[in-house]
């Protein structure tokens, strides 16, 4: 038994079973924002959801004018590409400014825009998005920074995989992800898969630990093949994602996901990935860390401008009063 204070209106927080210990946590953060009742009930609604299964969906949070103006902006580029640095990386090519790449590989290559948000102002202000912004900040309770976008005209078809293994944020638990659906997309062309609850896996060792770098001796496959077995031994079952144009799946660092098979291979399936962590440990630009970089701020959001090719930022200004 353990003395009782006159004023103890609550139970003792230092003697919670631990899981509620967890769930106090939640709606101690939840009752402290300065919200109103409906935002507070989604925002709760939202983090016990992460906690549990990995991922939230903001259902059409992203303005179709925003991503009308990014589908221009991709259009530009690949009209025009001997005029822009951006880079793609594909079967065919890997991290190339699509100036040097010859257009008949641009699809049925898996090809992906590596960080077009540097040209375009409206894959930034998508990165940076103040529903996505709002909600990573509740995450870290803390601000937030971008790390990385990847832009997909078609199906990846990517193996299962957890981001933190291949995007170093300085923190591996400080890491999440978006995914923007940048048009309707239909079950034959490759949607996004994901596992719910797959975030607290056992982690697969490349053979020097957590991370693929050099000198990790496992291979993508084996990864995959991990992540499928405790998967099955945990009895947790793999989703598509067959979103709206506009709607974003977050998702936290460990989620195994990856992309389905491209069913029809006539069809685009047109998204925009951004990744996210906090600006202390993510402190540099990851393409050049020895300069300390030019920070803009959207929405409150950071992102860095690209060090390495000043002349590309924000080329593409479609959305910038948007
Ligand atoms: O969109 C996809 O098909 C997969 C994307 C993905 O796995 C990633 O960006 O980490």
């Amino acid at each position: 038994m353990f003395a009782r204070g006159p004023q103890q209106l609550d139970f003792r927080r230092k003697r919670l079973p631990w899981v509620d210990e967890l769930r106090y946590a939640i709606e101690d953060h939840v009752r402290a924002q300065p919200i109103d009742v409906a935002e507070r009930a989604r925002l709760r609604q939202r983090l016990f959801q992460w906690m549990g299964l990995g991922y939230v969906v903001l259902e059409r949070a992203i303005e179709p004018a925003l991503i009308d103006a990014l589908l221009a902006d991709i259009d530009e580029v690949m009209a025009n590409h001997r005029d822009h640095s951006s880079l793609i990386l594909s079967d065919k090519y890997d991290h190339v400014p699509i100036r040097t790449a010859d257009p008949q590989f641009f699809f049925g290559q898996r090809m992906r825009f590596v960080d077009l948000h540097h040209a375009s102002v409206a894959a930034k202000r998508i990165s940076l998005h103040a529903q996505i912004v709002d909600f990573v900040r509740h995450l870290f309770a803390n601000d937030v920074v971008m790390m990385q976008s990847l832009t997909f005209l078609e199906g990846s078809q990517q193996l299962l995989h957890q981001d933190h293994a291949y995007v170093f944020s300085g923190n591996p638990a400080h890491l999440c992800a978006s995914w923007v659906a940048l048009e309707d997309i239909d079950p034959r062309a490759g949607p996004l898969t994901y596992v719910p609850g797959s975030h607290a896996l056992p982690m697969f060792d490349w053979g020097n630990g957590i991370f693929r770098q050099s000198g990790s001796t496992a291979t993508e496959q084996q990864f995959a093949e991990h992540i499928d077995r405790h998967c099955r031994e945990a009895g947790l079952e793999r989703l598509t994602f067959c979103p709206k144009k506009g709607d974003v799946f977050l998702w936290h660092a460990a989620l195994a996901h990856g992309g389905s098979p491209v069913l029809d291979r006539s069809l685009t399936r047109k998204s925009y990935v951004t990744h996210y962590s906090v600006p202390q440990t993510y402190t540099r630009h990851y393409r050049d860390k020895t300069r300390k970089p030019v920070v803009e701020r959207i929405n409150g959001g950071l992102v860095y401008h690209d060090p390495t090719d000043p002349k590309n930022e924000n080329r593409l200004r479609r959305a910038e009063n948007g």
